[in-house]
C-alpha cells in the first residue's frame, strides 16, 4: 500500500511539474505577442472539470493528438481571420489569451463557450465523430465568444437566433478562407464531417437550404426554417435559437452571392461591421440587425436588402 501511495506521489509531482512548466512557458509568451493572442489547448480526460491539463500551447510543436492539434490549428486559423480580415485581436479585441479544452466529458456530443473556455467532446462515436473535426465547429464557438464581447446578443428568441445564426455566419467565413472558396462555389454546410459516415447526414446545418441538411431515421429532419412565414414560436432550444437562426443564414447566403467574390471580403465584413459596430443592442430583432447591415452596405445596399426580404425581413 505505501509502495503504491508512493507512486502515485511521485506521479503527482511529475504531472505538476509538466504542468507548471508548460503554464510557465505559456505566461511568458503572451507578453511578446504581436497584434495576436495565445491559445493554449487542454486535454480534460474524459471529465467535466475545466479547463483540464495544458498540453498545447501557440509555439509549441504538434502534439500525439489529433484532437489537440485540430482544435490548435482551427483556433489558429480563426484568429487569422479575425485579425486580418477583420482587424480583431481575439474575442475581447484586447488580444485575450484564448483557452481550449478538448476530450470533454464521456462520448459528448457537443461543443460550447462557456464564457471562458472553447470546449468540445469527442463525440459518442455512433452518430457523431469528435467535435474538432470539422473547423467550422470551433470558429462558430469562439463567434459565440466574439459576440459575447460585442453586442452581448441574449441567447434567447430571436436575438437568441441572430446569435446562433452570426456563429454560422463566421463559420462559414473561415471555411470559405480556408478553402479558397467564393460565395458562388461554397457548399454552405456547418459542421460537414461531423456526423459519423453511416448516418448519411451532410451536416448540422444548411445555410443556402435551412432544413435540408439531414433527414434521417435516427436524427430526423433538420428543423430549421429560412423565412419569416416559417419562424417557430416554442419553448425548447432557448425558444428555437437553432431553428430561427435559418432565417438570418439564409440571409446572409443570399447577400454573399448577390455581391459576388468572397463572402467575407463582401457580405462578411458588412455583417461583421454591423456586429461589432456601435448600434446593435443585446435584445437586437432581425429587422434591427438587418437595418444596420444595409446602413454599413454602401454599394451593395440594394443587394443586401433584397437577400432580407427574401427571407420575409424588412429592413
Ligand atoms: N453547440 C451549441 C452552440 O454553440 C452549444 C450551445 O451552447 N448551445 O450553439
Ligand atoms: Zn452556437
Amino acid at each position: 500500500l505505501e509502495r503504491i501511495g508512493n507512486d502515485h506521489a511521485a506521479d503527482d509531482a511529475g504531472m505538476r511539474a509538466r504542468r507548471s512548466r508548460l503554464s510557465a512557458g505559456f505566461e511568458r509568451r503572451m507578453p511578446v505577442l504581436e497584434g495576436g493572442a495565445a491559445w493554449t489547448v487542454h486535454d480534460a480526460w474524459g471529465t467535466t472539470s475545466l479547463p483540464g491539463t495544458p498540453i498545447r500551447a501557440e509555439g509549441e510543436p504538434e502534439a500525439n493528438d489529433v484532437a489537440v492539434n485540430e482544435a490548435a490549428a482551427g483556433i489558429s486559423a480563426t484568429l487569422a481571420m479575425f485579425r486580418e480580415d477583420f482587424g480583431r485581436s481575439s474575442y475581447d479585441d484586447k488580444g485575450a489569451p484564448v483557452s481550449l479544452t478538448v476530450h470533454y466529458g464521456r462520448d459528448y456530443d457537443n461543443a460550447f463557450w462557456d464564457g471562458q473556455h472553447l470546449v468540445f467532446g469527442d463525440g459518442d462515436g455512433r452518430v457523431f465523430e469528435r467535435f474538432t473535426k470539422p473547423v467550422d465547429v470551433l470558429a462558430h464557438e469562439f463567434a459565440h465568444a466574439v459576440i459575447e464581447h460585442t453586442a452581448g446578443l441574449v441567447y434567447r428568441s430571436e436575438p437568441g437566433a441572430l446569435n446562433e445564426s452570426l456563429a454560422d455566419v463566421f463559420a462559414a467565413c473561415l471555411k470559405q478562407r480556408l478553402l479558397g472558396q467564393s460565395a458562388a462555389e461554397a457548399d454552405w454546410l456547418i459542421g460537414a464531417g461531423l456526423f459519423m459516415p453511416s448516418i448519411g447526414a451532410r451536416g448540422l446545418r444548411d445555410m443556402a437550404r435551412p432544413g435540408t441538411a439531414f433527414d434521417d431515421p435516427v436524427l430526423g429532419r433538420d428543423p430549421q426554417v429560412g423565412h419569416m412565414d416559417d419562424y417557430i414560436v416554442t419553448a425548447e432550444d432557448s425558444g428555437g435559437v437553432h431553428l430561427n437562426s435559418g432565417i438570418p443564414n439564409r440571409a446572409f447566403h443570399l447577400a454573399a452571392v448577390a455581391i459576388g467574390g468572397s463572402s467575407l471580403e463582401g457580405a462578411g465584413r458588412i455583417w461583421y461591421d454591423a456586429l461589432a459596430g456601435d448600434g446593435l443592442g443585446s435584445t437586437a430583432t432581425f429587422q434591427d440587425f438587418a437595418a444596420l447591415t444595409v446602413a454599413r452596405a454602401d454599394r451593395h445596399a440594394d443587394a443586401v436588402r433584397t437577400a432580407w426580404e427574401q427571407v420575409g425581413v424588412t429592413p
